[in-house]
C-alpha cells in the first residue's frame, strides 16, 4: 500500500523536523529570559565624584572603587547647627555653587563658594582628602548627624576651618565627614538592605546607594525630546551620575542586574581571587526636581526636564509617581577604575522594583 502524501509528510516531520525544532526550542537561551538578551559591552566615558553631598561635582580620569562607592564621593556633607540635620540641594539650589577641587599632589580638597555681597569674592578652605586619625582628632569632634531620618556618627569640622561658610548659607552650618571605613557604618536601606541584597553594605552620605550609573544614550534621547519641545539641551551632570557609559540603545539600563568592569592589566581588585570589578544593580533611580537645577548657575528651570520625564519615564512599579533616570548600584568588588575601561552587563532582569525606605 502506497503512503498518502499526508502520511509521508507526517513521517518527514517527525523524523527530521521535530528533533530540530526541539533542539532549537531548548537552546534558545536568551529568548527564554523574559528580560531579554544581554546587551553588548560598552565603555566608561566619564567618572564623577561629588565630594560634598549636594555640591558641585568633579570629573576624574581614574578613581578607586571602594565597598562604599567611589573614593571621595559624598564622604562630606553640610548640616544645620545645632541640630545636625543634613542640608540638600533639593531645597537649597545654590549649594551647587559650592565647588570642591582635588589636588592629587597634596591630597587635599579645596572648597570654594561665592562670597555674599561681592562681585567675585570667594570663600575658601582646604582640608585633607584622606585625613589621618590624628588630623581628625585635632580638627574635628564626633557627633550624631541626621540624614533621611537615619542617625549616624560623623566627624564635625571645627568652625576655625569652615566658619566663613555661615555667611554663604545665611545661618550656622557645620561640615561633617564620614570615612569610607567606619566602626559604625551607615547601613544601606531600601533595595540595599541586607535581607534584599544578601549581604551587609554601607555608604557615607548618598541618599540611597553608593553608585549611580548613567548611560549617555539615555541623556541623548531625553535631550532630543527637550530639543524638539523647548530647544533645550541638558548636561548629564544634572542627574549626578558617578559612572557614565556610552551606549546605543536608550533606557536599556532599566533591566540591568549585575555589571562587570574589566580593569586594565596589572590592576588588582580588593576582593581577592577576582580579576574584575563588579556591581549589583539594586534599583532604578527615581528622580525629584533636582535635575531642573543648572549645576553651573543654580538656576532652576520651571518645567524641564521634570515635565518631559514625567510623560514617559514613570517606569518603576515601586514608585509610580516619579520618573527614573540611571541605575543605583552597590559594589561587590572594587579597585582602580579608569575612564575607557570596558563595562559589561552580566545579568538582566524584569523584576526591578523600588522599595521606599521609611524616612523618605
Ligand atoms: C595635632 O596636634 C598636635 C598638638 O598640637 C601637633 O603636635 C600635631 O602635629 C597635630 N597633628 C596633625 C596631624 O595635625
Ligand atoms: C536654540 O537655542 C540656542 C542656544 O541657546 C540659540 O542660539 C538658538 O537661536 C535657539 N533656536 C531657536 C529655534 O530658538
Ligand atoms: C547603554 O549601554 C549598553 C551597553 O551594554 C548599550 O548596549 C545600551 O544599548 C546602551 N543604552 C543603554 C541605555 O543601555
Amino acid at each position: 500500500m502506497a503512503l498518502s502524501d499526508a502520511t509521508q509528510g507526517a513521517i518527514i516531520l517527525s523524523v527530521f523536523l521535530l528533533p530540530i525544532l526541539t533542539y532549537v526550542f531548548y537552546t534558545r537561551a536568551p529568548a527564554s529570559n523574559p528580560a531579554g538578551p544581554l546587551p553588548p559591552a560598552t565603555e566608561i566615558t566619564k567618572l564623577f565624584v561629588y565630594p560634598v553631598k549636594s555640591c558641585h561635582g568633579i570629573s576624574l580620569p581614574s578613581v578607586q572603587l571602594l565597598p562604599t562607592g567611589l573614593d571621595l564621593d559624598r564622604q562630606w556633607m553640610w548640616v544645620s547647627y545645632p541640630d545636625y540635620e543634613f542640608l540638600t540641594i533639593r531645597n537649597l539650589a545654590k549649594m551647587t555653587l559650592i565647588r570642591p577641587s582635588y589636588n592629587p599632589s597634596s591630597d587635599t580638597l579645596a572648597i570654594t563658594a561665592p562670597a555674599p555681597d561681592t562681585i567675585d569674592g570667594k570663600l575658601e578652605f582646604s582640608i585633607p582628602a584622606h585625613p589621618t586619625k590624628e588630623w581628625l582628632s585635632n580638627n574635628t569632634e564626633v557627633a550624631a548627624v541626621n540624614i533621611w531620618k537615619q542617625s549616624t556618627p560623623a566627624h564635625v569640622y571645627s568652625t576655625t576651618l569652615t566658619g566663613l561658610f555661615n555667611a554663604f548659607f545665611g545661618k550656622e552650618v557645620r561640615l561633617v565627614y564620614k570615612p569610607p571605613t567606619s566602626s559604625e557604618p551607615r547601613l544601606l536601606r531600601s533595595n540595599g538592605a541586607k535581607e534584599i541584597l544578601g549581604r551587609t553594605a554601607s555608604a557615607s552620605f548618598p541618599d540611597l546607594m553608593p553608585i549611580l550609573v548613567g548611560n549617555e544614550s539615555s541623556i541623548n534621547e531625553l535631550n532630543s525630546r527637550l530639543q524638539a519641545a523647548e530647544n533645550l539641551t541638558l548636561d548629564v551632570r544634572r542627574f549626578r551620575p558617578n559612572i557614565l557609559v556610552k551606549g546605543d540603545k536608550p533606557w536599556d539600563e532599566d533591566r540591568w542586574k549585575t555589571l562587570k568592569i574589566i580593569p586594565t592589566t596589572g590592576a588588582t581588585a580588593w576582593k581577592l581571587g577576582t580579576d574584575t570589578l563588579s556591581l549589583d544593580v539594586t534599583q532604578r533611580c527615581a528622580r525629584c526636581r533636582v535635575p531642573n537645577v543648572d549645576p553651573e548657575t543654580a538656576e532652576e528651570h520651571k518645567r524641564q526636564p521634570w515635565d518631559t520625564l514625567m510623560k514617559y519615564r514613570r517606569v518603576d512599579e515601586g514608585m509610580k509617581f516619579k520618573p527614573c533616570f540611571g541605575m543605583l548600584c552597590v559594589p561587590r568588588s572594587g579597585g582602580k577604575v579608569d575612564v575607557g575601561m570596558r563595562l559589561e552587563v552580566t545579568k538582566v532582569t524584569d523584576k526591578h522594583k523600588i522599595i521606599i525606605p521609611g524616612g523618605f
